[in-house]
């Protein structure tokens, strides 16, 4: 994607650096000459306001940018830093090249595309604005190009994460068989899924992972949120992220050697209070750049060759990374930007309030939403089985979900974000994820958390106004896309058991639903966008 303007300057090469590109690895930094480059890192409001994200997710996106901006500086490259607060700031990715292009005079400007939609549209213009060359690189830190997800898509009309999947494994090698025999998986199974599914049991607790207390820089940045982001959602006492690649390494080193071993089978668990269990919370370095993820899955994958954890949860990590995280990639950037608007179900209800609140007596999702709250992150199956079944039964309108979303993680970036949500979550894509919507009842909650027994609903009652609203959201979602649904073979069946309740029951169902659809607050305007 070169421009194909020539250069009457002899200045240097400006190589902007979005915020979440931050590895000297970067396709645009890598071979380039010290003396030659001047490296552009830009804080701006349009960015840090598009949608009022989380104050903990702005503290980590500025202190990795500025811890990275000095690592690079002691590793003597020149970088040109503009600050939020610098007094000229342009507001925006574009206003600020053009700033510095005025105060550098580049021959040309080398720049990786863009993670997000919305800002390589803005990339995309710069050949036409800037006088000089702009080459925009592609970003090389995903195991697939956007080019080998199109050609495996192309002419598919489902596009199943498993079978990516597989295509992955092959192409890296990662947990092949050593046995010669070429193509098969190590252990002779793709797919350790069944394995990854163990209730909880009283009193299971992770060890802890580390906290990063903040340095003078993140306490810097803290004191700047505070004061230009307040009315953000969420509590930033608690910020403890990875701000540096040391810090990242040292919180992968020990995901390796305290909870790989469990992750695997309590993947799927929630415990009241144990925000983390046993996933890695890897997902912000990740998606900052600070980690490379082959690289993670190359170390799970010794850890099993050396015996030190099980394959069900080497599989497991490294199906979400080579799987999931590679393959909402390519779905996001082959299905936009249509993606964005898609509401196959026709979902039009408002976001309850309590999604910002959280005061709701609902446990499950009061303590998703503290979580979310107090750190920024939510584990995977918080996400899709009780805030996003919560979303998917009650029909919320998939733009309030997917903003929602967006705003309250750390990790949250459009094009992993979106996916999970319209498509994983919502099936706002009509099914070109998923096989079938997840939707749940207050059944599978209560397998796999401890949730219910303090909860002020019942999870054992089906209809009235102590059951467990997912009981009867549930049905009334089943009855409302019967026309859809009803064909389809992995959830089809649930329409002889529906019909066999009879008229009587079934209306229960239904009424109870409604009442409590009815008393449901919509979310105040603004939490998410200036309106
Ligand atoms: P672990 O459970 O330890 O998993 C390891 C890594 O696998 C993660 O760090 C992540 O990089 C990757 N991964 C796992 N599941 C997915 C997935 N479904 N899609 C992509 N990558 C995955 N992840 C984000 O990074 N940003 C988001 O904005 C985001 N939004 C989500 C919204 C919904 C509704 C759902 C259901 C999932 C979302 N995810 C998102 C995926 C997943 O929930 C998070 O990556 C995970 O919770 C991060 O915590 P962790 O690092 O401890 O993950
Ligand atoms: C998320 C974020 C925020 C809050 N602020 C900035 C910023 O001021 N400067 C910057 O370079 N990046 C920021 N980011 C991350 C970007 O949104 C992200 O790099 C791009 O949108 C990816 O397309
Ligand atoms: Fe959640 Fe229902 Fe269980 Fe309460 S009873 S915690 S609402 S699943």
């Amino acid at each position: 994607m070169a421009s194909e303007k020539t250069s009457d300057t002899d200045g240097p090469v400006l190589v902007p650096i979005l915020g979440d590109q931050l590895t000297r690895d970067l396709a645009s930094l890598r071979g380039r000459a010290k003396d030659d480059t001047v490296v552009l890192m830009m804080e701006v409001w349009d960015e840090a306001t598009y949608v009022r994200h989380h104050k903990q997710k702005i503290v980590l996106v500025f202190s990795a940018m500025r811890h990275f901006a000095a690592e690079l500086r002691d590793a003597g490259w020149r970088v040109d830093y503009v600050g939020l607060d610098d007094a000229d700031n342009a507001g925006s990715f574009t206003g600020e090249v053009a700033r510095a292009v005025e105060r550098h005079d580049p021959r040309a400007v080398h720049v990786v595309e863009a993670s997000e939609w919305r800002v390589q549209q803005a990339l995309e213009e710069w050949p036409d604005k800037f006088a000089c060359t702009v080459d925009i690189l592609p970003d090389d830190r995903f195991v697939a190009s956007k080019a080998e997800f199109r050609d495996w898509a192309e002419g598919r009309d489902a596009l199943r994460m498993e079978y990516f999947y597989r295509e992955m494994r092959r192409k890296t090698g990662l947990l092949m068989a050593k046995d010669g025999k070429g193509d098969k998986p190590a252990g002779g199974e793709w797919n350790y899924d069944s394995e990854n599914r163990k209730p909880p049991k009283d009193g299971l607790e992770a060890p802890a992972p580390p906290k990063f207390e903040p340095d003078a820089i993140t306490r810097e940045v803290i004191a700047l949120v505070e004061d230009r982001f307040a009315d953000h959602f969420g509590s930033i006492d608690g910020f403890r992220w990875p701000v540096t690649r040391e810090q990242a390494e040292a919180a992968a080193d020990a995901f390796f050697a305290d909870r790989l071993c469990d992750f695997g089978p309590y993947q799927d668990a929630m415990v009241h209070g144990q925000d983390d269990l046993f996933h890695s919370l890897l997902s912000t370095s990740l998606n900052l750049g600070l980690l490379d993820p082959l690289d993670l899955c190359r170390r799970a994958e010794a850890a099993y060759r050396e015996g030190k954890a099980p394959l069900n949860s080497v599989e497991g990590f490294i199906r979400q990374i080579v799987g999931w995280r590679e393959y909402v990639r390519g779905f996001y950037w082959h299905e936009m930007p249509g993606l964005a608007e898609a509401n196959e179900l026709e979902a039009d209800r408002p976001l309850p309030e309590f999604y910002w609140t959280g005061e709701t007596d609902m446990r499950c999702l009061a303590d998703a939403i503290r979580s979310t709250r107090e750190n920024a992150h939510a584990h995977h199956i918080q996400r899709l089985m009780v805030l996003g079944n919560f979303a998917l039964l009650a029909g919320i309108r998939p733009q309030e979900v997917e903003d929602w979303f967006l705003v309250v993680y750390a990790d949250a970036y459009d094009w992993v974000e979106l996916p999970n949500v319209a498509a994983m979550v919502l099936y706002a894509d009509g099914g070109r994820l998923a096989s079938k919507p997840y939707a749940a009842s207050g059944n599978y909650i209560n397998k796999m958390s401890n949730y219910c027994r303090d909860c002020r609903y019942k999870v054992s009652e089906k209809t009235g106004a102590d059951a467990c609203p997912f009981n009867p959201l549930y049905w009334h979602f089943m009855h409302r896309h019967r026309d859809r649904l009803e064909g389809n073979h992995r959830i089809g069946r649930i329409y002889a058991t529906w019909d066999r309740m009879g008229e009587d029951k079934r209306r229960e169902y239904l009424d109870s639903a409604e009442a409590f659809l009815d008393q449901l607050e919509p979310a105040a305007k603004g939490w998410a966008r200036d309106q």
